[in-house]
Formats: structure tokens, C-alpha cells, sequence
């Protein structure tokens, strides 16, 4: 009986210890996110045409165009704007910023030296691709509206 009693001492303490390991890791973890996800924000991108230095794209067959940034990550319901900017030189090729699919209706197409703004609320979550019509497969990136923080 009184062995039974300080079984039950113990396990109870052990219970309590866990419990609160538990919580001391999870509390961090929590506060950190919370810090994060603070939103909605006015969020800005410069976004530039670049290339792969040495790239041969005859060798390659495919062109040597990329963008400057392969993502943009942003929470949903950010007002999002992106300047982009065509750094070639005249004669050189157009670039457009195009968003894939009907949930962000993004298509700017820009002449050598030219750049335009386009500004667009992240009303949606998920991944959303985004290319140059001029320059496939290599000319492309994902735009990512995150969902967490959202009430
Ligand atoms: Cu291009």
C-alpha cells in the first residue's frame, strides 16, 4: 500500500517535469512565429533580368535568362508591389513579369531599359509560379503567400 502510494509520488512528478520541458520548448517556438507572421504589411520587391555568367546556351539549348530573385515570399493579405526592371541594352531582349493562372492577374512586358510597378493585394494563399514568356525554361520563380497569422 504505501509502496503503491510512492509509485503514484513519483510518476506524478514525472508527469509534472515533462509537462513543463514541454512547454519551455514550445513557448520560444511560438512567440518567434507569432513575431513573423505580423501582417497585413506593405511589402516592395525590386526584380531585375539576370543571366548566368559563362552560360552557353547553344550547348545548353535553352536560354542563359533567369531572374533576379527566384522567390518572393509574402504573408497573405500583404499589399504586395514589384518594380521591375529590364536592364538590357537597346536591341536587346523584352522580359515580361508574368504570374501563371487567374489568382494573381499579373502580365507586365518590358522593352530593353524600361521597368514598370505593379502593385496587388495577397488575398490568397499558396504557390503561385511566375516566368517570362520570352525566356523558357530557365526565366521563372514562385510566389509564396503564406497562410500562418491569418485570423
Ligand atoms: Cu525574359
Amino acid at each position: 500500500m504505501e509502496k503503491s502510494l510512492q509509485i503514484t509520488i513519483i510518476v506524478s512528478i514525472a508527469i509534472i517535469i515533462i509537462a513543463i520541458s514541454a512547454l519551455a520548448i514550445t513557448i520560444p517556438f511560438k512567440q518567434t512565429t507569432e513575431a513573423n507572421y505580423a501582417s497585413p504589411q506593405k511589402r516592395e520587391f525590386w526584380l531585375f533580368n539576370s543571366e548566368i555568367p559563362k552560360f552557353n546556351e547553344i550547348k545548353m539549348g535553352m536560354s542563359h535568362d533567369v531572374f533576379s530573385m527566384s522567390t518572393i515570399t509574402v504573408n497573405k493579405g500583404d499589399n504586395v508591389t514589384i518594380h521591375f526592371f529590364n536592364t538590357e541594352l537597346p536591341g536587346g531582349d523584352p522580359h515580361s513579369f508574368t504570374i501563371e493562372g487567374k489568382t494573381y492577374d499579373v502580365n507586365i512586358v518590358l522593352n530593353p531599359g524600361e521597368n514598370k510597378t505593379v502593385s496587388f493585394d495577397a488575398t490568397t494563399a499558396g504557390v503561385f509560379p511566375y516566368e517570362c514568356t520570352f525566356h523558357q525554361p530557365t526565366m521563372q520563380g514562385q510566389l509564396i503567400v503564406l497562410a500562418s497569422g491569418q485570423p
